[in-house]
Formats: structure tokens, C-alpha cells, sequence
């Protein structure tokens, strides 16, 4: 295997902020698409039962990243940040480092209530959807326009004056409230709208974006 590979299902999900990384920075993977019952693919599994079988998952769970000389790498974040840091998409100082993992962090936060929601059960979702939209979101995306208005006025990035994996992963989030009909969160954070229209015009982001190697967007339950 020449070029390094992401294994995940054929969704956007936890791989995302990988793949967008991945595309900003302009390099060759292939992707290993895990399923249910399906063929091995150059010797590896695919179904998914089998790929943990296998012990190639430190964590029986995916995404895994591996690279041509056999490296592999568990844990969503930590694929992210490994691309990140080797693609100059940390941080330029240290401090700045802390600064893009801070926002990570509050990323991640920010993504497990949006999880709560899409695993809800029916009987309740319909309840947390609402107070999602119209609380938790705009609570969390309030954070992240502080964070934009500290950092040169929110004339650029979330940290320091250069492209951070921290901006691809709010331009992520922001995509999937709209993508679900939950745009209504948005309402009061013109800083946070305005970093999504500018990321997403970024030449290699937005050829990601409109390419056929995008995975489909697959709408939360309602
Ligand atoms: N913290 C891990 C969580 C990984 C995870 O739970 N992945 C799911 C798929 S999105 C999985 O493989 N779950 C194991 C299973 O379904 O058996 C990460 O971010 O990579």
C-alpha cells in the first residue's frame, strides 16, 4: 500500500475533520471503506466484524490511519492532530498549539450534545431538537465568537494569523447545523457565520467540497 489510508464507513462522521484536513493540505490517501459483510480490499477487511477480528484496531473502533511504512493510529483526534501538526495546521508557536486543542476540545464538546440529540430516543428527540436550536448551540457557538473576537478581531482565525485544524473543525460543525435545518442556532453569531463563509471558499476546502470523493451528507433523525 503506497499511499496512506484513512479505514472508516463511507460517511462523514468522526472522519471528517481528517478528510478536510487532509484535503487543505493537499496530500494523496486512499480510503478503506468499512461495511457489513463485504469483501477484503488489498488483503485487509472491510466488514467491520472482521476488521476488529483482525487486531489492526487499537480500540476496536474506527477511523484508523496507517502509512505506507505500517504506522497506524487510533482515535479520531489524534489522526487529526498528528496531519494537523505535520501540515502546519497547529499553531505556529506552542502556545498556539494549546490554543487549536483548546478549540478542539470545545469542538468535541460542542459535537457530543449535537449526539445526544441524533441518539435521543424518538419519543424524546423531537424536545431536545428544540432546546439544541434554540440553548445548547447557541451557547457553544457564543464561545467560539468569543474565541474569534479575541484573536485580531475575528478578521481571521480562531488562532493565531493561519489556518488552523481548529477552524476546519467549527467550519465542520457550522456545516452539519445547517446541513440538519438547525441554521436557526446561528441566529446570534454573525462572527461564527462569517468564519464559515470564508473557510469554506479556501481553493483546496471548497474543491473537497463540490468533488464526487465527498461523502454524501446523511440527515440526523428527527
Ligand atoms: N474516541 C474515538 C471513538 C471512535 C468510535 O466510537 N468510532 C465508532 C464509529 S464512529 C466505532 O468504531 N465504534 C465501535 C463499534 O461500533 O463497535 C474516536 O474519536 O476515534
Amino acid at each position: 500500500m503506497s499511499n496512506p489510508t484513512l479505514f472508516y464507513f463511507p460517511v462523514r462522521g468522526r472522519a471528517e475533520l481528517i478528510r478536510l484536513i487532509l484535503a487543505e493540505a493537499g496530500l494523496e490517501y486512499a480510503e478503506h471503506p468499512i461495511g457489513k459483510d463485504t469483501p477484503p480490499l488489498h488483503g485487509r477487511p472491510t466488514d467491520f466484524a472482521a476488521l476488529k477480528a483482525s487486531g489492526l484496531l487499537a480500540f476496536e473502533a474506527v477511523p484508523l490511519w496507517e502509512e505506507a511504512d505500517g504506522f497506524r493510529l487510533a482515535q479520531s483526534l489524534a489522526i487529526a492532530n498528528h496531519l494537523a501538526r505535520q501540515h502546519g495546521l497547529m499553531g505556529k508557536t506552542q502556545r498556539e498549539h494549546a490554543q487549536v486543542e483548546q478549540a478542539l476540545g470545545g469542538y468535541e464538546d460542542a459535537r457530543m450534545e449535537l449526539r445526544k440529540v441524533a441518539t435521543a430516543a424518538p419519543a424524546q428527540r423531537s424536545e431536545l431538537r428544540e432546546e439544541f436550536v434554540t440553548v445548547v448551540a447557541p451557547r457553544w457557538l457564543g464561545y467560539f465568537e468569543k474565541l474569534l473576537r479575541a484573536n485580531r478581531d475575528a478578521t481571521g482565525f480562531l488562532v493565531g494569523d493561519a489556518l488552523s485544524s481548529a477552524d476546519l473543525a467549527l467550519w465542520y460543525f457550522v456545516e452539519t447545523l445547517e446541513d440538519n435545518g438547525m441554521g436557526a442556532a446561528m441566529a446570534k453569531a454573525p462572527l461564527v457565520a462569517a468564519h464559515f463563509a470564508r473557510i469554506g471558499k479556501r481553493p483546496q476546502i471548497a474543491a473537497y467540497v463540490s468533488s464526487p470523493r465527498r461523502h454524501a451528507f446523511m440527515t440526523m433523525p428527527k
